[in-house]
Formats: structure tokens, sequence, C-alpha cells
């Protein structure tokens, strides 16, 4: 296992237009934050940010319908969202938001150096507009046809069926989001990102260096846009929500959310240095730290061809090692869909379902949509919860507690050695934090969860084979003692291997167990993870089954929705 690297770990900057769902979680967060503190568990230097992005036409649009200024907005759901973060453990070593200072400086002076480098392209052109509302359209303030793939309500900037970027003047029967009007064209002036300019670059960068590094889906997308050719991007817009361009001409004008955003990064860990007494610069542009983006599939042409332009021509700045992007979740056979309110609102799920976090992040894990679409439905998700979280991880702890404290008063019995005959079982015990690090360094979540799971499922395997309570009334208490004591090390390892996928958990077994937390580097089979004589606390219960009437009121609530 790698230890001493440095990396630097970003989850997509949720807008702060609305509360998170199910699949933000399952996309970009879970997966990240189970990679952060698994390469923080392997004893490497780690920052992991993230923040509120509260530019752009998202944030706008929901200030109009909810009749409210765009600062009211961020500041209501920047909260929400954040607190959404904490409850789940997402293990950000900073949350940041876009509207403060030192993002608005840091993204300013990525344009200005640019400009000064004469990157840019000024462009006056006819753009969509609407005169009722006296608005220029761009991005999400403007719907219509995809031009690749013929979905109807592709935005100005993206179609997010098919993943293109798009320019809104590409749109087929465009319609002003804001007033429903047909646009007009008038004459506007804006800075361009000629992206064309570093198609060898990328060229060079991804096709030849990630090719089998990257995802298949990632790969796949980035190569044939990079194959289709590369437009320029207009990278500022005629709006009075954004960062100001900061350019003697750039009045009424700011810049465009995907050229601030991402900067983000930046700015997040900036402001995590400075309260933490740290420099953040070899965090960006030390060659040696590895960069790993977390995103959903919607995102992948901004971090794997937009931002790392903009870092090549910043200069001096680090490119992504890897955009490990998800597919989409879809809920109960439907796509997710805020609109319709067809979704599982993280703030919602947290009042129902108090001191359940870790069952909704296993099931995203176990179900994640790393490549393909899936789905989540309730159902699923209490028959993981029974049968798999509460059935098989927590009955195998709860069996080997509860013998340990009638068999030994909770104190670990006398250590084995290699004459005991399931000594060799030992080995297996302790193959398995490899075992979950190669899949998690290869960004298979499911696959390392499952893993992790088949170790409680071994444990009980053993129990069910050995019978202890059997042999213990026969007298055989050598024997007792020694399955006893293998089972406790499975249990601390249980305990150890849980901290990146069910941190609560994690904590709660640490604390009945009474074990401190250990780099998974340190373990070795020579060492036990729970020596004999070391006392353990009471068992509590660590999951609880989820009743069907629990299911029917949220499948009821999910249709009356619809
Ligand atoms: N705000 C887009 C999204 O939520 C977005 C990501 C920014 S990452 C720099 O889909
Ligand atoms: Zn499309």
């Amino acid at each position: 296992m790698v230890s001493n690297q440095r990396y630097t770990i970003t989850s997509a900057l949720p807008y702060t237009n609305g509360p998170l769902h199910i699949g933000h979680l399952a996309g970009a967060y879970i997966p990240a934050d189970i990679y952060a503190r698994f390469k923080r568990i392997t004893g490497n230097d780690v920052v992991y940010v993230c923040g509120s992005d509260e530019h752009g036409v998202a944030i706008s649009i929901k200030a109009k319908a909810e009749k409210k200024s765009p600062k009211e907005i961020i500041d209501k759901y920047h909260v929400i969202i954040k607190n959404s973060f904490k409850s789940f453990g997402i293990s950000f070593d900073n949350y940041s938001r876009t509207s403060n200072k030192i993002h608005h400086e840091t993204a300013s002076k990525f344009f200005v150096d640019l400009e000064k480098k004469n990157l840019f392209e000024i462009k006056t052109s006819k753009q969509l507009f609407d005169p009722k509302e006296n608005q220029f359209l761009a991005d999400r303030f403007v719907e219509g046809t995809c031009p690749n793939c013929g979905y109807e309500h592709a935005y100005g900037d993206q179609c997010e069926n098919c993943g293109s970027s798009l320019n809104p003047t590409d749109l087929i029967n465009p319609k002003s989001k804001l007033s429903g009007e047909k646009p007009l064209m008038k004459k506007t002036t804006h800075w361009y990102l000629p992206l064309g300019d570093y198609e060898n670059f990328l060229k060079e960068w991804i096709i030849k260096d990630k090719k089998n590094k990257w995802k298949v889906n990632v790969y796949g997308q980035v190569k044939s846009w990079i194959d289709g050719g590369l437009e320029s991007r207009a990278i500022t817009r005629d709006l009075d929500w954004g960062i100001p361009v900061p350019h003697k001409d750039g009045n009424g004008k700011v810049l465009y959310v995907w050229f601030d955003a991402p900067i983000g990064y930046i700015s997040s860990t900036k402001e995590w240095a400075q309260k933490n007494g740290k420099n953040w610069e070899p965090y960006w542009k030390d060659p040696k730290t590895k960069l790993i983006h977390f995103i959903g599939k919607d995102n992948i042409v901004f971090h794997s061809i937009i931002f790392p332009i903009i870092l090549k021509a910043k200069g001096n700045y680090i490119l992504p090692e890897n955009v490990p992007a998800n597919e989409f979740l879809n809920l109960e056979g439907e796509k997710i869909s805020t609109s319709k309110n067809w979704a599982i609102w993280l703030h919602e799920y947290l009042i129902d379902f108090p001191e359940l976090e870790d069952s909704l992040r296993y099931v995203l894990t176990v179900n994640a949509p790393e490549s393909k679409d899936n789905d989540f439905t309730w159902k699923d998700f209490q028959a993981r919860n029974n049968n798999e979280l509460v059935a098989i991880l927590g009955n195998f702890i709860n069996r080997v507690l509860v013998l340990t404290h009638k068999y030994y008063q909770g104190i670990v019995p006398k250590q084995i050695d290699e004459n005991c005959e399931d000594f060799k079982i030992l080995d297996e015990i302790f193959s398995y934090p490899e075992k979950i690090s190669k899949s998690l360094d290869n960004y298979k979540f499911r696959e390392g969860i499952n893993t992790f799971l088949d170790l409680a499922r071994l444990g009980n395997k053993y129990l069910a084979e050995k019978e202890p309570w059997k042999l213990i009334k026969l007298g055989n208490k050598e024997r007792v003692s020694e399955i006893m004591f293998i089972s406790l090390q499975t249990c601390a390892m249980l305990t150890v291997l849980s901290e990146p996928f069910l941190p609560k958990t994690s904590k709660k077994l640490e604390k009945i167990l009474n074990l401190k937390r250990i780099n998974w580097n340190h373990i070795t089979k020579t060492k036990f993870l729970i020596n004999s004589e070391h006392i353990i606390n009471e068992p509590e219960l660590i999951f609880r089954k989820i009743e069907d009437e629990e299911i029917e009121k949220q499948l009821n609530k999910l249709k009356g929705s619809n």
C-alpha cells in the first residue's frame, strides 16, 4: 500500500440552488470520502476539499423562482448542504464557498494572468437575448434541442443527456427559461478560451497517458470530444451575479461559472492552508502530488478538458491524475428529478432514519453507478440493510462480543500460536487490508465494500462451523478460547477496515472493542490486532432492522410527489 504520498482530492462543488439528494451523494461524495479516508488511514498526506458553487445561472433562476436575492438563496442552501455532508460523515478538510473573498481573488487572478499572456480571444457576436427580461440567454437561462443527441431539454452550455458541451446558439428551437419566449439575437462581446489551441496538449496528455488509467466511460467521452474537434468557449457572461470580469471593458459582465468553480478547489485549499498554518502550493504545484477529481458524469468535460486547459494555460499547476466520474443513479426505475420532486433528499432522510447514516452510505456504495447507470429502490435498501448489515456484519460482531462477555467477562482470552489448528485462517483474515486497498486504489468501491462484507461472512461461517457454544458444554475450554481469539481478531479487523466505508460504525466499534485506530500499513500477521487480556466494553446495537412500514411510508411519499 502506498504511503507518504501527497493527495489533493476534490468533490464537485454543489450548486447552492437546492438541497442534496442521494444521487449527489452516490456520484461525487461517498466515493471521494471513502478514497480520502482510505488514503489517510494508509498514512498519506491528504487534503480533501470542496465547497458551495454559488455563482451561475442555476442560482439566479432559483432566486427568481423563490422571489429572493441570490445571496439569500446561497446562504440558505449552503447551510443545508453543509449540514447534510457533516451528518453523512463526508470528511472534507475544508468546505468553502465560491462567494468568499479568497475565491473571488483567486479566480480573478487566473483571468488576469491568462489575459496578460494573451491567451483569450475577444469576440463580438450575436447571442440569444430575451427582450422581455432584458437578459442575454446563456447556460441554464435557455433550453432547446441538443444538436448531438436530440434531447429536448439541453441547456445553453451543456446537454445533460449526452454530456456534450454546447454554445447557446447550437441549440435547435431555443426557448428562454425566463419568459418562455423564442429569443432574439443581439450583439455582445466576450472573452473566449480557444480550446482548439490545446488539442495537441490534450492528445499527448489524455490519449497517450490516460488511456488505460482512466475509467472506460470517462476516457471514451473525452476521446470522442477531442476527436470531434474543440471549439472556443466563452468564459464570460452578461449577468449581474458572479465574479465581475476584472478588465476595463468588463462592465456588466461576470466570469462564466464553469471558469470560476473549478478554481474553487484551489481557493478551498488555500483557505484550509490558512486555517491550519500550511502551505497550499505543493498540493497544486508539486508534480509528485496526485490530484483526483470525483464528479458525476455530467461534469466530465469540465474536469478533463476545460479545467486542465485552464491549469495548463496558467502554468506551473499539476493536472488531474484521475477523474473517476460516476454514472447516474436512478430512483425506483426513473431518473432523479428535482422539478418532479422524484428524489430522496438527504435532509429528509436524516429525519426519517436518524442514526442510519451508514446504512445509506453502505447501500449507495454497494450499488454505486460505477460503470453504468444504476437504480436505487427502497426495497433493495431495506433488504441490504436487514440482510447484510444487520444479519451478516452486525450479527457476527454481536455474537463474538456476547460470547466474549459470557465466557471471559469481556477479557480477550489467551493468544494462539502456530500449533493451533486454525492458525492458517489468520492468513486469510490478515489478507483483507491488501485486497481492499487494491480495489480502492482502482476506484472499485463496490468491489471494496463487498470484500469488506466477505470478511464478516467468513467470520460467521467460521463460528457456525466451529460451534464454540457446543464445545464449551463439552468442557473443551482450550479449543473455545482459540476460536474466540480468532473471532476477536476478525472483529478487530472489521473495525479497522470499516473506517473508510462506514465511519460512524467504525467509531462505535472502536469504542466497544476499546481499540485505537491503526494505519493499515502497520497491520501484519505477526502482530495481533487485539491482544490477550485486553478488556472490551459491553456490546451495543450497531445496526437496526428497517421495518416494512418504514419503507411503505417512503414509497407513498415518493408516489405522492409524482
Ligand atoms: N456545480 C455542477 C453540478 O452541480 C457543479 C459542479 C462544479 S465542480 C467545479 O452539476
Ligand atoms: Zn445531447
